[in-house]
């Protein structure tokens, strides 16, 4: 997407953000587990009965668990149940089964041969795997980093299969990458936003562009400061401590690939954290995840993680303790 269309976008997300929180100020009463209504953004809340539909617009709060529902349902990249025909021979009740079917990538009503998968589904399968594994061994399109201006800096992991054995050494910097960073970044900045392939390069290859431009875009037009961005090699989430100790901000939003599931290998999250550092507990934290095509749109996505980012600031706490801080 072009740097003019992101900014469009997500001044007209910020815009609808903004007319929804007037219509209806986050301090209400907590929802109902039920359908509800955001302005025109409908939310359905997957927890619930599950009796309603998605949404018109996949805009809402993170705490309300419906990043992953927000979207009616894509099929898998690859086409794991997407083209929604059922593998059943004669059904007992064809419509409910394709109703069922629709509200969830997951491989149901694929039917069997004998007490095998299908071709189909077993080859459709392998397809998956194959680009999750790929996903996750790959590396980020170094065109990507250059495009967005950003340096690169190392965690104390030094291949693929030690990142996989031990998330530990992912969740340090190496002792050369604070030192690049206390070169090169801003120090205390209110927000530091990092990107990092984590557990799916094609993640950030895909996704990573337009999320970050509208992140950027959003919280510009809030009068949000940001530090130095910058790329995280083979990096865990609870990396930010590390970058809270070494650079101080207040925010810290990290980009980050998902690890892939067999219906999408590109799907992006972004972790947030008010002053996150050494001893920083898993609550404190908090996720927007699903970020891609099928999901959240990355442009909505960045848009609405500004103004995460905003109440975060207000409240000086993320996580739970945002949570009841607001309450
Ligand atoms: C793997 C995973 C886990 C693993 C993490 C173990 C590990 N070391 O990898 C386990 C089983 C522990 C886990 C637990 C939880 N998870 Co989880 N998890 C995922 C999953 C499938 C992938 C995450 C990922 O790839 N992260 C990126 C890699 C690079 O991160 P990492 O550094 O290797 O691991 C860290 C993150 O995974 C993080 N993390 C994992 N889950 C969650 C949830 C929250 C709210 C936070 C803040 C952080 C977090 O904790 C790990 C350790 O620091 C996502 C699904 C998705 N689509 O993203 C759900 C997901 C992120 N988890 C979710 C939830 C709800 C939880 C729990 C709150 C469940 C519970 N009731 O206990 C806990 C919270 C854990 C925490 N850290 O605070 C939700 C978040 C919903 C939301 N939007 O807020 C997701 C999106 C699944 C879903 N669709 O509902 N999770």
């Amino acid at each position: 997407m072009d740097q003019q269309l992101i900014e469009t976008v997500t001044r007209l997300v910020m815009e609808k953000l903004k007319a929804v929180e007037a219509q209806q100020p986050l301090k209400e009463p907590k929802l109902k587990a039920e359908t509800r209504s955001y302005g025109s953004v409908k939310v359905w809340d997957h927890v619930a009965s599950g009796r309603e539909k998605i949404t018109e617009n996949p805009v809402t709060p993170v705490t309300e668990s419906t990043a992953r529902q927000t979207k009616p349902v894509e099929p898998s990249a690859t086409g794991a149940n997407g083209g929604r025909k059922t593998g059943i021979e004669k059904p007992q009740n064809k419509e409910q089964l394709l109703t069922l079917m629709k509200q969830t990538p997951a491989r149901i009503g694929i039917g069997r041969a004998g007490l095998r998968p299908k071709t189909d589904t077993w080859l459709t399968f392998r397809l998956d795997h194959a680009a999750a594994v790929d996903a996750v061994y790959g590396t980020v399109n170094p065109e990507l980093l250059k495009r967005l201006n950003l340096f690169s800096v190392a965690t104390c992991v030094s291949s693929k299969e030690e990142y996989i054995l031990r998330p530990d050494l992912g969740r340090r910097l190496s002792e050369e990458a604070k030192k690049t960073l206390r070169e090169r970044c801003k120090y205390k900045p209110k927000v530091q936003i990092v990107l990092s392939d984590g557990l799916s390069s094609q993640a950030v290859d895909t996704n990573a562009e337009d999320t970050y431009l509208a992140l950027m875009q959003s919280l510009k037009n809030l009068g949000i400061e940001t530090g130095t961005p910058f790329f995280v090699e083979k990096g865990r989430v609870a990396v930010m401590d590390d970058i809270g100790e070494v650079l101080e901000p207040d925010v810290v939003v990290l980009l980050i690939g998902e690890r892939p599931g067999l219906v999408s290998a590109e799907s992006l999250s972004a972790y947030l954290c008010y002053r996150p550092r050494k001893g920083t507990v898993e609550a404190d934290r908090m996720v927007i995840s699903n970020i891609h095509a099928g999901g959240i749109p990355p442009v909505e996505a960045g848009a609405y993680l500004g103004n995460v980012v905003q109440k975060i600031l207000k409240y000086e706490a993320s996580g739970v303790s945002l949570v009841q801080k607001e309450k």
